[in-house]
């Protein structure tokens, strides 16, 4: 019976290392999910694209960074459907989006249409479970539609 128990132990010691689930780093919120080296929360508070960014960092994070398709099919699974706030902008020139970290964004996911820039107000990045649009960065004030954003932690 010993022998069993510890073969199970060592069983389980060895599946948990081959998952590689690191530890999550202190500060990075206990209900954080990870994915990929990197830690992420939805936060439910409607907020300014800039507010938004400003929120993250505060917290030790920034605002979701998608630099890749796997990333942003992580990043799917926790919209849920919402539309929420995530870290790219094209506010300094116009058609060219960067991350908020500063690299340029290169993988996309726009909707059919997007980015637009309709009404010469949308430089911020919305996604819903879907696909990406670009919003007015006060869209989550003047309209209940996004309702957070996502903070990413290394
Ligand atoms: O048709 C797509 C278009 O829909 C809205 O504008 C009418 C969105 N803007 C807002 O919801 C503020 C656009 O971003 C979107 O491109
Ligand atoms: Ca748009």
């Amino acid at each position: 019976m010993k022998t069993l128990v510890l073969a199970m132990v060592l069983a389980l010691s060895a599946f948990a290392h081959a998952q590689k689930i690191p530890k999550r780093p202190l500060g990075v919120p206990a209900d954080a999910k990870h994915f990929n080296g990197k830690w992420y929360k939805v936060v439910l508070e409607k907020k300014t694209w800039h507010a938004a960014r400003d929120k993250c960092k505060e917290m030790g994070g920034q605002l979701c960074v998608v630099p890749n398709a796997a990333t942003w099919e992580f990043v799917k699974t926790l919209t849920e459907g919402a539309k929420l706030w995530i870290g790219a902008t094209d506010e300094v020139t116009e058609g060219k989006w960067m991350w908020s970290d500063g690299t340029p964004v290169t993988f996309t996911d726009w909707a059919p249409g997007e980015p637009n820039n309709f009404g010469a107000s949308e430089h911020y990045l919305a996604v819903n479970g879907k696909q990406w649009n670009d919003l007015p960065k006060q869209y989550a004030i003047n309209n209940s539609v996004v309702v957070g954003f996502i903070c990413e932690w290394k």
